[in-house]
């Protein structure tokens, strides 16, 4: 068991200052504005770039890679951090496209709490359910955004009752909007009595502030017309009534979420939310390990890989691995231990993500994200520690629901098709198989779209055209078993075996049936779907 944030020792400063969070929601509903709104307040870039917008304006910092960029969504989760106020935020965007679930589920497995943003036109819709469930497993806090709200929304009410009521959650509005649409004006600010007004002209501008002692206030008069304030006012006494307060121990429990209205685009409603992600949202906590838990407080060092990027900058060529420091004050030029080979390692460039830029970090305290250059030592699941062997247990691996040939457009490229493939396979973005006959290769992903993104980056980074076509197989799986009968199965079956890139052996087939005859006719084996990330 974790220990509850109730009885846990008091931070050092330096640690309790933090914040680490994910953005989550459902495709398209602004996680990737809001994220630059926040860097926007938190002073880490000049003017944030438009998601969509024309030209050279439309880069935004987030969503780095080409196909990103081309059509506005993100396929992989970015991490930033910033400080804003006396706090150090380090926030992670996620993708919200079910094709790319499994590195926003691994993501949530690196953070503290997480940020439903939600569409006010659309509700709770999909994939915030299945993303929702996840925290919930993980009783991690969470705190809504209810986004667009400059747009045609649905009723107050109706919104909160459908998260209260799909997501078995209690809901506490932080702030309540004051009509809706081309009407909608802004906020009350339901926990510090002030009235937060939209300015449309200025997309960027921080909205205008009204402190106001109560709803009965006559100030609220020269800003609100008359029939939109009578609303308010029934709304905000029935909310008080039916909803309950803001109770910060329930938020940390992940019982309860507070919910904010706003307008990413619009910069609206965001620096609301900030303030509330500070004074409410979670310090660094425990971390599940194995053989034993890991605090934020502990002196010693240790951290683990989340998710590894290929080539994020093309000047670099490299491989980030991105790191969740778990414990300690780590300084640049430690050597830390990497746990699964228990080879030492030192760490002399790690780098923190300013927006799209990288620097240097000097230091890094529990909480933080860093980024470690490496050349494939690194992969998803490994735990570093000053020497302990401790391994850090709860990142998912997802099984390749669909598997394609992949070929090289010039069949002289086939080496260099390989090495792009191990790339992106260590990067966790597909599985890939080699065929123990015949040539080519075999790529395993959970969506279509993944397809995609591999077939672009291999042109982009590594020059080549690719084509994925249907393969003669559908399933994938590990085999595993005493040595002399894997041996022998594998001799009666090659025509269906390949290695994955860890030279691991995998059967592969069209049919459940076959998966199912080898169940029974061979107990000595097991097939399994998936591979642990770490062995
Ligand atoms: N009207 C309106 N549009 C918004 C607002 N916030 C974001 N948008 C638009 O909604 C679209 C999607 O925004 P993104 O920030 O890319 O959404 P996302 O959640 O990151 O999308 P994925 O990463 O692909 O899941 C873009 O066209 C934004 O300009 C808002 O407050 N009002
Ligand atoms: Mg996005």
């Amino acid at each position: 068991m974790l220990d509850t944030a109730s009885n846990r020792p008091e931070l050092p400063p330096e640690i309790a200052r933090r914040r680490t969070f994910a953005i989550i929601s459902h495709p398209d509903a602004g996680k990737t504005t809001l994220t630059e709104k926040f860097l926007l307040y938190g002073g880490a870039i000049q003017m944030a770039g438009q998601v969509r917008a024309k030209g050279e304006a439309r880069r935004t910092r987030s969503d780095f890679m080409k196909m990103e960029q081309d059509r506005g969504i993100s396929v992989s989760a970015s991490a930033m951090s910033f400080d804003f106020d006396k706090y150090r935020f380090n926030l992670v965007d996620t993708p919200g496209h079910s094709d790319f679930s499994e590195d926003t589920y691994r993501t949530l497995t690196a953070v503290d709490a997480a940020v439903m943003v939600i569409d006010g036109a659309k509700g709770v819709e999909s994939q915030t359910q299945k993303l929702f469930e996840v925290c919930r497993l993980r009783d991690l806090p969470i705190l809504t955004f209810c986004n667009k709200m400059d747009r045609e929304s649905r009723d107050t009410f109706e919104i909160i009752d459908e998260i209260q009521e799909n997501l078995a959650i209690d809901v506490t509005p932080a702030s309540w909007p004051i009509g809706v649409g081309r009407d909608f004006l802004g906020c009350y600010d339901l926990l510090r009595d002030r009235l937060e007004l939209m300015d449309r002209a200025d997309r960027n501008k921080v909205a205008e502030s009204v402190a106001i002692e109560g709803l009965d206030d006559p100030k609220l008069e020269e800003h609100i017309p008359a029939d939109l304030l009578e609303q308010l006012r029934e709304e905000v006494e029935m909310a008080r009534e039916l909803l309950p307060p803001l109770d910060p121990q329930a938020l940390l429990d992940g019982t309860l979420t507070p919910i904010w209205f706003g307008s990413a685009i619009n910069s609206f409603g965001v620096k609301e939310l900030m303030d509330g992600i500070a004074n409410f949202g979670p310090q660094p906590q425990v971390q599940a390990a194995e053989p034993r838990q890991i605090a934020p407080e502990e002196k010693k060092v240790s951290g683990f890989v989340f998710k590894v990027q290929a080539n994020m900058d093309a000047k670099h060529r490299d491989r980030v691995a991105f790191v969740r420091m778990a414990s300690g004050h780590f300084k640049r030029g430690m050597k830390l231990t990497h746990v699964r080979s228990k080879k030492p390692m030192a760490i002399s460039n790690p780098v923190m993500f300013l927006a799209s830029d990288r620097e240097l970090a000097e230091e890094a305290w529990a909480g933080d994200i860093i980024g470690i250059p490496n050349h494939g030592q690194l992969r998803i699941g490994d735990t570093l520690t000053e020497g302990e062997a401790l391994r850090v247990t709860g990142i998912p691996s997802f099984a390749p629901e669909l598997l394609q040939s992949c070929r090289a457009g010039d069949p002289m490229k086939s080496k260099h098709l390989e090495k792009a493939l191990m790339q992106f396979a260590e990067e966790g973005a597909a599985k890939v198989f080699k065929p123990m006959i015949g040539s080519g290769f075999v790529v395993g992903v959970v969506g279509q779209l993944q397809f995609e993104v591999l077939a672009s980056r291999i042109e982009l980074e590594y020059g080549l055209p690719v084509r994925f076509e249907s393969s003669q197989f559908t399933s994938a799986r590990w085999i595993k078993g005493p040595k002399k009968d894997v041996d022998a199965f594998v001799n009666k079956n090659k025509g269906h075996i390949s290695y994955d890139n860890d030279g691991d052996l995998v059967y592969m087939t069209r049919l459940q049936w076959d998966i199912d005859r080898i169940e029974r006719d061979h107990p000595e084996l097991t097939l399994s779907a998936t591979k642990e990330m770490q062995v």
